[in-house]
């Protein structure tokens, strides 16, 4: 079978599975991205993200030393639907990839069926290895690589076709297969800059450019400790991961209408969450709203924390009690400290009981984190 013919059936098959893209790059190190991750990690931008620095990421055969290609795929989401309204109510917003399955469990469940078609596609055993996320690559340049899309300035590679809602996973193989040519055009941002504008945290350094520390995506996922508090407004309602700068994108409009499978099975009752439960969510209800899905990334304080900033954004007399509960009875200091600024956030709102409540944690919460945010909060509120 020639080579092309051979791209061409893992290309079927891969289709088959559910893969919205398939493509295909050399297993060559990846020395222009090895080159924008050193000053990315130079400059700091990774925040406590220490996994970026471990490892070349740039080198696919650092993972499957007899690598000769790399079989990229991309699973398309554009079509969770859109978020309701505001209504007023006290919802928190999910990202769209994790309003279904985890698509670390689907990908991978999809490429370890890719990978036992592989020896009777090729005709002999293959040495593999899938990647889905969370191993030392760089898998955007992988699929600009692999022509799967381009990369936006906003870093999400859109891919022509689908924009920029899909995800990516790899198959390193030591067989030889012929590289996918680029995509075809629009192959560029232009001159717009809709991303840049839309991001709430200006997370943006310049085009092609994060300061991931100031990523909503990395506060509500990554970051486990307080968050700078000149960053929570930006947070807005949003409880874990975000969407902005992708909503703005001009290649992601009609996303939700596309007609392709969307395999991660999104679920209406996952689009928003309510604040209060989340805020109160004891180690049972957790198991039950993480299980299988990307939530089990984060703790269940972390969502306590993103709760209480998002009830403190709320404007809303409604989220004064839950918060006053939290402040004085959470046993974590981190959700405690959120719930008092939260309660400075809501300052208008507050009845004498509410102040009452923080003037305790002032004086005697046995965490300093706590008692200072509680004497910020009782200042806002003067
Ligand atoms: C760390 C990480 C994050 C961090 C940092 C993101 C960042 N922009 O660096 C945080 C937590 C903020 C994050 C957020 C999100 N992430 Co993320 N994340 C990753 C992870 C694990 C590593 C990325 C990385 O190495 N960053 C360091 C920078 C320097 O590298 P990079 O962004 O990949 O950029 C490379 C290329 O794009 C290229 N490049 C950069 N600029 C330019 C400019 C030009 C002109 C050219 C030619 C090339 C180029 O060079 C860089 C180095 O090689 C990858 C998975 C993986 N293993 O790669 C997922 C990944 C990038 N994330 C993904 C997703 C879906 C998201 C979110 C949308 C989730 C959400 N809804 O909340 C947001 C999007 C935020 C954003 N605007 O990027 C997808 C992106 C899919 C896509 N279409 O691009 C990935 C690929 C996961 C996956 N398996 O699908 N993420
Ligand atoms: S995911 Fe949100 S916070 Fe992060 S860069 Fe995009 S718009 Fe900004
Ligand atoms: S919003 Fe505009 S600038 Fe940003 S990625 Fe999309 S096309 Fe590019």
């Amino acid at each position: 079978m020639s080579p092309r013919e051979l791209s061409e059936r893992i290309v079927q098959v891969a289709r088959a599975l559910g893969f919205s893209r398939v493509g295909f790059a050399s297993a060559q190190p990846l020395e222009e991205g090895r080159d924008r991750l050193d000053a990315f990690l130079a400059a700091g931008y990774d925040g406590a993200m220490d996994y970026l620095s471990e490892g070349p990421r740039h080198d696919p055969r650092q993972l499957l030393p007899e690598a000769k290609s790399v079989i990229v795929v991309a699973l398309s989401y554009g079509n969770t639907p859109d978020p309701p309204p505001r209504s007023g109510a006290l919802t928190g917003r999910l990202a769209r990839y994790a309003q279904g399955d985890d698509y670390h469990l689907v990908l991978k469940d999809k490429l370890a069926a890719l990978e036992r078609a592989l020896p009777e596609l090729v005709g002999h055993p293959v040495r593999t290895r899938a990647c889905v996320d969370t191993a030392p690559l760089l898998e955007r340049e992988l699929a600009a690589r692999a022509g799967l899309g381009f990369h936006g300035k906003s870093t999400l590679v859109i891919a022509p076709g689908l924009g920029s809602y899909v995800l990516f996973g790899e198959l390193l193989v030591d067989v030889e297969l012929e590289a996918t040519p680029p995509a075809a055009l629009p192959q560029s941002c232009g001159s717009c800059r809709a991303c840049l504008d839309a991001c709430p945290t200006q997370a943006f350094v310049a085009p092609h450019l994060l300061d991931a520390r100031r990523c909503v995506s990395y506060l509500t996922i990554e970051a486990t400790g307080a968050i700078p508090a000149e960053l929570r407004r930006g947070l807005g309602d949003r409880v874990f991961g975000c969407d902005a700068c992708q909503e703005v994108c001009p290649y992601n409009q009609g996303a939700s209408a596309q007609k392709a499978p969307n395999l991660l099975s999104p679920r209406p009752d996952r689009a928003e969450l309510d604040l209060v439960a989340l805020l109160e969510l004891g180690s049972a209800g957790y198991r039950k709203l993480a299980r299988r899905t990307a939530l089990r990334r984060v703790n269940r304080v972390t969502l306590q924390r993103n709760a209480a900033i998002a009830l403190g954004n709320s404007g809303s007399a409604a989220a004064v009690a839950p918060l006053v509960s939290a402040l004085e009875n959470n046993p974590s200091a981190l959700v405690r400290s959120h719930a008092a600024w939260a309660l400075g956030e809501l300052a208008p709102e507050l009845d004498p009981a509410s102040r009452a409540a923080l003037r305790r944690a002032a004086e005697s919460d046995g965490d300093g984190d706590v008692r200072a945010e509680a004497r910020a909060a009782l200042e806002a509120a003067d």
